[in-house]
């Protein structure tokens, strides 16, 4: 089966979409477009401009949680759905908590912050580019980010209300991880991985992504924020145990 990922390399969601991909080890490919430019692209595909976009053998599977529904569907194994109908059900729950509660607002957090920077933010989701296109998005970045700014409604009167939705997905993880790390049952599923690629924004764990050095000041102010809070340790352990390699047939690894 072709598999072919659109995605931007800079988003949760779609290391949530990367991390259901390498877990199941199947080779695909990555089409990493940058956000602004990716509109048409995205547009011609699904009729939303929306990230990741699975395309299998022609087929277009829109948004992480229907991409690993599908590929649960096509390579069960190894499953990140628990064979136990009640733990799937709690898996599954845990999946939705995630996406619809924790993911959007965690991400406005994140870039009310870090898009302070204007020249660093743009080097991170510009960094698997070459360096004509990092300098061309650089230069067009101040319009980026305005446009960026109002569709995920990046008003500082959300600031609070956007902290309080990552403190509520941090404190979820550090109550309900089980004695082996596990939120649900007795092994990795598709809750884990949800919950970890949501929030891996409050720690960069090495194996979500490698971010340019030196880091912004607002970077690290946002890092320093969330350092101490058990979930965010849980988040870290649970890339380094559970984080598979990149089965993508690229060599930058994006
Ligand atoms: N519920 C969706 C959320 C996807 C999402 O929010 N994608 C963002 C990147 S993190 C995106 O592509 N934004 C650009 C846009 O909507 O134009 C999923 O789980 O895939």
């Amino acid at each position: 089966m072709s598999l072919e990922l659109v995605q931007f390399a800079f988003s949760h969601y779609n290391e949530k979409a990367r991390w259901a991909l390498d877990y199941k080890g199947l080779a695909h490919r990555r089409r990493s477009l940058l956000p602004g430019p990716h509109v048409p692209v995205v547009k011609r595909l699904t009729g939303k401009t929306e990230t990741p976009v699975l395309i299998a053998d022609g087929q277009v599977i829109a948004g992480s949680a229907a991409i690993i529904d599908f590929l649960e569907a096509e390579h069960p194994s190894p499953a990140l759905y628990p064979a136990l109908p009640e733990w799937r059900r709690k898996a599954l729950e845990v999946q939705r908590f995630f996406d619809e509660e924790i993911g959007a607002e965690a991400r406005r957090a994140f870039f009310l912050e870090f898009l302070a920077d204007g020249g660093y933010a743009a080097r991170c989701i510009a960094d698997a580019f070459g360096g004509v296109t990092r300098a061309l998005y650089g230069l067009g970045f101040p319009i980026t980010r305005m446009i960026m700014r109002k569709q995920m409604e990046l008003r500082p009167e959300f600031f609070d209300q956007a902290c309080a939705a990552v403190r509520r997905g941090l404190d979820f993880v550090a109550e309900n991880a089980g004695p082996d790390g596990f939120l649900v049952g007795d092994a990795f599923s598709v809750a884990d991985l949800t919950a970890a690629s949501l929030l891996q924004l409050v720690a960069f764990p090495p194996e979500a992504m490698r971010l340019p050095e030196p880091r912004s000041k607002a970077l690290k102010g946002w890092l320093e924020r969330w350092q101490d809070h058990p979930g965010t340790a849980w988040v870290i352990q649970t890339y380094r145990v559970h984080r598979s390699p990149s089965a993508a047939l690229v060599a930058d690894d994006s």
